[in-house]
């Protein structure tokens, strides 16, 4: 998946404070991430695989799960409460959250600190660019019915939902804000930043890809991949991108503010299915 790069979508009326401007131009070569949760052993497996695990091991990002349950003074370290006003369900207690979050916010300062909730704005790849560009992410993870909404107005800077469904609670939602963000550290994907970026900052579905063996199965790799003629295979891959992009997320090409070449590709296909069709009427082949 894809987008262009305009705008600023994580600078939104309502609970979307300004992102600091400064922040957003430099480049910092790191990002120091902590999420506050009751479940912080969620995490162990996450930071210990993949480029997620890369990344920390060569010092591109920082980052820790943080149980809540330390900040809850009571004895029997409780987070949640019952709601006022009644009804089924539990709610998180505000002190010990808050504790948490200026705790994290004193550590990591210039941070910036995301609830992930059903109710946030819809996590997408410009958002994820955004925060990429900070150097510190505190990121709140809800569970039971949620969090008492007076966390939400002095402490949190974003809220982020991951799509419209429902989880039991944020964990995985900060993952995966986590892993998007991540991978666009400069340096955290190794070798090939810059063409991995690329080929997700253009609004279209990737180009199919093949490896060996050329016959698999009875299906053929197509010829033009093997041939090495290698603006021929960008023109494929051109076409390949375009195509599964009209039949997959036309939404997409909606968005897109198309190239030169973008739009002759499409253009020739509209000529061909227009070409088809016109016989058709002529020959009457349809009932
Ligand atoms: C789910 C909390 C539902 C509260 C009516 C009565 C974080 C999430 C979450 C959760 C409710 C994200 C109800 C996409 C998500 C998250 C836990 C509302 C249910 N409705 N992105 N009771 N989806 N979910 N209460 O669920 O914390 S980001």
């Amino acid at each position: 998946m894809a987008e262009r790069q305009t705008g600023c979508e994580l600078t939104h009326p309502g609970t979307w404070q300004q992102v600091n401007p400064s922040a957003s131009v430099t480049q910092p070569n790191h990002m120091n991430f902590v999420v506050l949760t009751i479940f912080p052993q969620m995490f162990a497996p996450f930071w210990d695989h993949g480029i997620v695990r890369r990344a920390i091991e060569n010092k591109k990002i920082f980052a820790s799960a943080v149980s809540i349950r330390n900040f809850a003074g009571n004895r029997h370290q409780v987070t949640d409460d019952r709601p006022y006003g009644g009804g089924s369900g539990m709610v998180m207690k505000p002190e010990p959250l808050a504790a948490a979050i200026r705790d994290a916010s004193q550590t990591l300062s210039g941070a910036k600190t995301v609830l992930l909730t059903p109710q946030g704005r819809v996590f997408n790849q410009k958002m994820a660019r955004e925060l990429a560009a900070l150097t510190g992410l505190i990121l709140v993870c809800g569970r039971y019915e949620g969090v008492d909404e007076r966390i939400c107005h002095d402490l949190i800077d974003y809220e982020i939902s991951i799509g419209d469904y429902v989880l039991t609670g944020g964990e995985l939602a900060a993952m995966i804000v986590i892993d998007a963000v991540t991978r666009l550290i400069p340096g955290a994907l190794g070798g090939e930043d810059a063409a991995e970026k690329d080929s997700f900052s253009d609004g279209l579905l990737e180009h199919a890809h093949y490896t060996r063996p050329e016959n698999f199965e009875g299906q053929e790799v197509p010829e033009v991949l093997l041939s090495g003629h290698h603006q021929e295979i960008e023109k494929w891959r051109l076409e390949s991108s375009l195509m599964r992009t009209l039949l997959k997320r036309p939404d997409l090409l909606q968005e897109k503010i198309l190239t030169r070449r973008e739009r002759d590709v499409l253009k020739k296909w509209c000529l061909e299915i227009e070409k088809i069709l016109d016989l058709h009427q002529g020959e009457k082949k349809w009932i």
